[in-house]
Protein backbone atom coordinates (compact mmCIF):
# COMPACT_ATOMS: atom_id res chain seq x y z
CA UNK A 1 0.00 0.00 0.00
CA UNK A 2 1.35 3.20 -0.64
CA UNK A 3 2.37 5.72 2.13
CA UNK A 4 0.03 8.55 2.94
CA UNK A 5 1.72 12.27 2.27
CA UNK A 6 1.70 15.47 5.03
CA UNK A 7 0.58 18.03 3.19
CA UNK A 8 0.34 21.34 4.07
CA UNK A 9 -1.06 25.18 2.92
CA UNK A 10 1.08 28.24 4.04
CA UNK A 11 0.73 31.92 3.28
CA UNK A 12 -0.30 35.35 4.29
CA UNK A 13 -3.75 36.13 5.48
CA UNK A 14 -6.73 35.81 2.73
CA UNK A 15 -4.66 33.70 0.19
CA UNK A 16 -6.98 31.15 -0.38
CA UNK A 17 -5.99 28.44 2.09
CA UNK A 18 -9.47 27.22 3.15
CA UNK A 19 -11.02 27.37 -0.21
CA UNK A 20 -8.28 25.71 -1.43
CA UNK A 21 -8.37 22.85 1.21
CA UNK A 22 -11.96 22.44 0.22
CA UNK A 23 -11.32 21.60 -3.58
CA UNK A 24 -8.20 19.15 -2.89
CA UNK A 25 -10.64 17.80 0.03
CA UNK A 26 -12.74 17.16 -3.15
CA UNK A 27 -10.40 15.77 -5.08
CA UNK A 28 -8.75 13.40 -3.02
CA UNK A 29 -12.63 11.78 -2.25
CA UNK A 30 -13.04 11.29 -6.33
CA UNK A 31 -10.07 9.46 -6.39
CA UNK A 32 -11.38 7.15 -3.54
CA UNK A 33 -7.97 8.50 -1.24
CA UNK A 34 -8.65 8.65 2.59
CA UNK A 35 -8.33 12.22 3.77
CA UNK A 36 -7.68 13.89 7.19
CA UNK A 37 -8.39 17.91 6.93
CA UNK A 38 -7.67 20.16 9.57
CA UNK A 39 -6.15 23.54 10.39
CA UNK A 40 -3.89 25.00 12.96
CA UNK A 41 -3.94 26.78 14.95
CA UNK A 42 -6.70 23.93 16.10
CA UNK A 43 -7.63 20.87 14.84
CA UNK A 44 -8.00 18.65 18.00
CA UNK A 45 -10.13 19.77 21.00
CA UNK A 46 -6.82 21.40 22.60
CA UNK A 47 -5.63 23.12 19.75
CA UNK A 48 -9.21 24.29 19.11
CA UNK A 49 -9.10 25.96 22.58
CA UNK A 50 -5.60 27.52 22.16
CA UNK A 51 -7.18 28.45 18.76
CA UNK A 52 -9.28 30.47 20.66
CA UNK A 53 -6.86 32.73 22.57
CA UNK A 54 -4.33 33.93 19.69
CA UNK A 55 -6.98 34.75 17.04
CA UNK A 56 -9.08 36.99 18.94
CA UNK A 57 -8.36 40.47 20.70
CA UNK A 58 -6.19 42.89 20.48
CA UNK A 59 -2.75 42.75 18.22
CA UNK A 60 -0.51 43.25 21.28
CA UNK A 61 -2.70 40.77 23.80
CA UNK A 62 0.67 38.57 24.01
CA UNK A 63 4.18 39.25 24.11
CA UNK A 64 5.78 38.03 21.02
CA UNK A 65 7.73 34.95 22.60
CA UNK A 66 4.23 33.96 24.65
CA UNK A 67 2.63 33.40 21.57
CA UNK A 68 4.82 31.25 19.90
CA UNK A 69 4.70 29.00 22.63
CA UNK A 70 0.91 28.77 22.48
CA UNK A 71 1.09 27.90 18.65
CA UNK A 72 3.73 25.28 19.69
CA UNK A 73 1.73 24.24 22.98
CA UNK A 74 -1.65 23.96 19.81
CA UNK A 75 0.95 22.05 17.56
CA UNK A 76 1.85 19.64 19.75
CA UNK A 77 -1.44 19.02 21.27
CA UNK A 78 -2.65 18.70 17.31
CA UNK A 79 -0.16 15.84 16.42
CA UNK A 80 -0.27 14.27 18.88
CA UNK A 81 -4.21 13.72 19.15
CA UNK A 82 -4.93 13.88 15.14
CA UNK A 83 -2.49 14.16 12.44
CA UNK A 84 -0.29 11.16 13.46
CA UNK A 85 -2.67 9.22 14.12
CA UNK A 86 -4.16 9.60 10.73
CA UNK A 87 -1.02 8.93 9.09
CA UNK A 88 -1.21 5.96 11.22
CA UNK A 89 -4.65 5.06 10.10
CA UNK A 90 -2.89 5.16 6.33
CA UNK A 91 -5.56 8.06 5.58
CA UNK A 92 -3.55 11.33 3.94
CA UNK A 93 -3.50 14.32 5.57
CA UNK A 94 -4.19 18.27 4.52
CA UNK A 95 -3.85 21.10 7.47
CA UNK A 96 -4.01 24.33 7.08
CA UNK A 97 -1.41 26.28 8.21
CA UNK A 98 1.49 24.37 10.48
CA UNK A 99 5.35 25.57 11.73
CA UNK A 100 6.03 27.24 8.40
CA UNK A 101 3.43 30.00 10.14
CA UNK A 102 5.02 29.84 13.20
CA UNK A 103 8.40 30.55 12.05
CA UNK A 104 7.48 33.22 9.77
CA UNK A 105 4.52 35.11 11.57
CA UNK A 106 6.66 34.72 14.82
CA UNK A 107 10.60 34.26 14.46
CA UNK A 108 10.22 36.53 11.35
CA UNK A 109 8.40 39.05 11.46
CA UNK A 110 7.66 39.66 15.42
CA UNK A 111 11.40 39.24 15.50
CA UNK A 112 11.33 36.23 18.29
CA UNK A 113 14.12 34.83 16.56
CA UNK A 114 14.24 31.55 14.26
CA UNK A 115 17.27 29.42 15.72
CA UNK A 116 15.70 28.19 18.90
CA UNK A 117 11.99 28.13 17.41
CA UNK A 118 14.01 25.34 15.09
CA UNK A 119 15.18 23.68 17.99
CA UNK A 120 11.96 23.74 19.76
CA UNK A 121 10.49 22.02 17.29
CA UNK A 122 13.31 19.34 16.79
CA UNK A 123 13.15 18.54 20.43
CA UNK A 124 9.47 18.11 20.37
CA UNK A 125 8.86 16.96 17.01
CA UNK A 126 12.80 15.44 15.74
CA UNK A 127 12.58 15.18 12.29
CA UNK A 128 8.83 14.94 11.33
CA UNK A 129 8.15 17.55 8.04
CA UNK A 130 5.25 18.08 6.25
CA UNK A 131 6.39 15.84 2.53
CA UNK A 132 4.90 18.97 0.67
CA UNK A 133 4.06 22.47 1.36
CA UNK A 134 1.82 24.10 -0.90
CA UNK A 135 2.88 28.04 -0.35
CA UNK A 136 0.26 30.40 -1.82
CA UNK A 137 1.67 33.41 -2.83
CA UNK A 138 0.57 37.00 -3.68
CA UNK A 139 0.51 40.34 -2.49
CA UNK A 140 -0.71 41.27 1.32
CA UNK A 141 -2.73 44.04 0.00
CA UNK A 142 -4.81 41.52 -2.37
CA UNK A 143 -5.06 39.16 0.29
CA UNK A 144 -6.31 41.16 2.98
CA UNK A 145 -8.71 43.37 0.93
CA UNK A 146 -10.12 39.47 0.13
CA UNK A 147 -10.50 39.35 3.92
CA UNK A 148 -11.76 42.75 4.61
CA UNK A 149 -14.30 41.67 1.88
CA UNK A 150 -16.19 38.60 3.92
CA UNK A 151 -16.68 41.65 6.45
CA UNK A 152 -16.38 39.10 9.04
CA UNK A 153 -14.41 40.95 12.61
CA UNK A 154 -14.28 38.09 14.35
CA UNK A 155 -10.32 36.01 14.29
CA UNK A 156 -9.02 38.96 12.93
CA UNK A 157 -6.45 39.60 15.39
CA UNK A 158 -3.38 39.05 12.78
CA UNK A 159 -5.46 40.76 9.75
CA UNK A 160 -4.67 44.06 11.87
CA UNK A 161 -1.15 43.84 12.74
CA UNK A 162 -0.60 46.83 9.42
CA UNK A 163 0.94 46.16 6.21
CA UNK A 164 4.61 46.31 6.84
CA UNK A 165 4.30 43.24 9.02
CA UNK A 166 2.37 41.42 6.18
CA UNK A 167 5.20 42.18 3.80
CA UNK A 168 7.43 40.76 6.19
CA UNK A 169 5.30 37.34 6.38
CA UNK A 170 5.80 37.38 2.54
CA UNK A 171 9.10 38.00 2.14
CA UNK A 172 9.66 35.29 5.15
CA UNK A 173 7.31 32.73 3.12
CA UNK A 174 9.82 33.31 -0.02
CA UNK A 175 13.17 32.80 2.08
CA UNK A 176 11.47 29.81 3.61
CA UNK A 177 10.43 28.34 -0.21
CA UNK A 178 14.18 29.30 -1.33
CA UNK A 179 15.82 27.50 1.45
CA UNK A 180 13.32 24.33 1.36
CA UNK A 181 13.24 24.22 -2.54
CA UNK A 182 12.34 20.10 -2.75
CA UNK A 183 9.70 20.64 0.53
CA UNK A 184 7.82 23.93 -0.42
CA UNK A 185 6.27 24.67 -4.17
CA UNK A 186 5.59 28.07 -4.63
CA UNK A 187 1.87 29.01 -6.46
CA UNK A 188 0.72 32.48 -7.88
CA UNK A 189 -2.84 33.33 -5.73
CA UNK A 190 -3.48 36.23 -7.47
CA UNK A 191 -5.06 33.46 -10.18
CA UNK A 192 -8.65 32.63 -9.87
CA UNK A 193 -9.94 29.97 -7.58
CA UNK A 194 -9.94 27.06 -10.49
CA UNK A 195 -6.59 28.44 -11.47
CA UNK A 196 -5.23 27.77 -8.17
CA UNK A 197 -6.65 24.52 -7.60
CA UNK A 198 -5.72 22.99 -11.15
CA UNK A 199 -1.93 24.35 -10.32
CA UNK A 200 -2.16 22.58 -6.81
CA UNK A 201 -3.92 19.11 -7.93
CA UNK A 202 -0.63 18.66 -10.52
CA UNK A 203 1.72 19.60 -7.85
CA UNK A 204 0.65 16.51 -5.62
CA UNK A 205 0.03 14.27 -8.45
CA UNK A 206 4.03 15.16 -9.61
CA UNK A 207 5.15 15.15 -5.85
CA UNK A 208 3.54 11.82 -5.12
CA UNK A 209 2.66 10.47 -8.20
CA UNK A 210 -0.77 10.09 -7.40
CA UNK A 211 -3.61 10.82 -10.60
CA UNK A 212 -5.75 13.32 -9.07
CA UNK A 213 -8.11 14.91 -11.30
CA UNK A 214 -9.27 18.82 -10.45
CA UNK A 215 -12.87 19.55 -9.41
CA UNK A 216 -14.85 21.95 -10.50
CA UNK A 217 -16.48 22.77 -6.71
CA UNK A 218 -16.28 21.87 -3.43
N1 LIG B 1 -0.75 31.98 12.90
C1 LIG B 1 -1.04 30.67 12.67
C2 LIG B 1 0.46 32.37 13.49
O1 LIG B 1 0.69 33.55 13.71
N2 LIG B 1 1.37 31.40 13.82
C3 LIG B 1 1.10 30.07 13.62
O2 LIG B 1 1.95 29.21 13.96
C4 LIG B 1 -0.14 29.69 13.02
C5 LIG B 1 -0.44 28.23 12.77
C6 LIG B 1 -4.93 31.92 11.92
C7 LIG B 1 -4.02 33.07 12.24
O3 LIG B 1 -2.99 32.61 13.08
C8 LIG B 1 -1.75 33.01 12.57
C9 LIG B 1 -1.95 33.20 11.10
C10 LIG B 1 -3.39 33.62 10.98
O4 LIG B 1 -3.47 35.02 11.02
P1 LIG B 1 -6.95 31.90 10.30
O5 LIG B 1 -8.35 32.31 10.48
O6 LIG B 1 -6.70 30.46 10.11
O7 LIG B 1 -6.14 32.43 11.53
O8 LIG B 1 -6.34 32.81 9.19
P2 LIG B 1 -5.95 32.46 7.75
O9 LIG B 1 -5.17 31.21 7.76
O10 LIG B 1 -5.28 33.65 7.15
O11 LIG B 1 -7.35 32.17 7.04
P3 LIG B 1 -8.29 33.09 6.23
O12 LIG B 1 -9.64 32.42 6.28
O13 LIG B 1 -8.24 34.50 6.67
O14 LIG B 1 -7.74 33.01 4.79
P4 LIG B 1 -7.59 31.80 3.77
O15 LIG B 1 -8.08 30.52 4.35
O16 LIG B 1 -6.22 31.83 3.25
O17 LIG B 1 -8.55 32.26 2.60
P5 LIG B 1 -10.05 31.81 2.22
O18 LIG B 1 -10.03 30.59 1.42
O19 LIG B 1 -10.89 31.85 3.44
O20 LIG B 1 -10.40 33.01 1.25
C11 LIG B 1 -10.51 34.35 1.72
C12 LIG B 1 -11.55 35.08 0.84
O21 LIG B 1 -11.04 35.17 -0.49
C13 LIG B 1 -11.88 34.47 -1.41
C14 LIG B 1 -12.76 33.54 -0.58
O22 LIG B 1 -13.98 33.30 -1.19
C15 LIG B 1 -12.89 34.33 0.72
O23 LIG B 1 -13.91 35.28 0.63
N3 LIG B 1 -10.98 33.77 -2.32
C16 LIG B 1 -10.62 34.25 -3.53
N4 LIG B 1 -10.96 35.37 -4.18
C17 LIG B 1 -10.38 35.58 -5.40
N5 LIG B 1 -9.52 34.69 -6.00
C18 LIG B 1 -9.17 33.54 -5.37
N6 LIG B 1 -8.29 32.71 -5.94
C19 LIG B 1 -9.72 33.29 -4.07
N7 LIG B 1 -9.58 32.28 -3.18
C20 LIG B 1 -10.34 32.58 -2.11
Amino acid sequence: MRKPGFITLEGGEGAGKSTQVRLLAAAFSAAGLGLCTTREPGGSPGGEAIRGLVVNGAADKWHPVTESLLFMTARYDHLEAKINPALARGEWVLCDRFYDSTYVYQGVAKAVGTAWLDQLYAHLFGNQAPDLTLLLDLPPSVGLARTASRGNVDESRFESMGLEYHEQLRAGFHALATKYPERIHSIDATQSASHVHAAIVSAVNARFGLALIPQESA
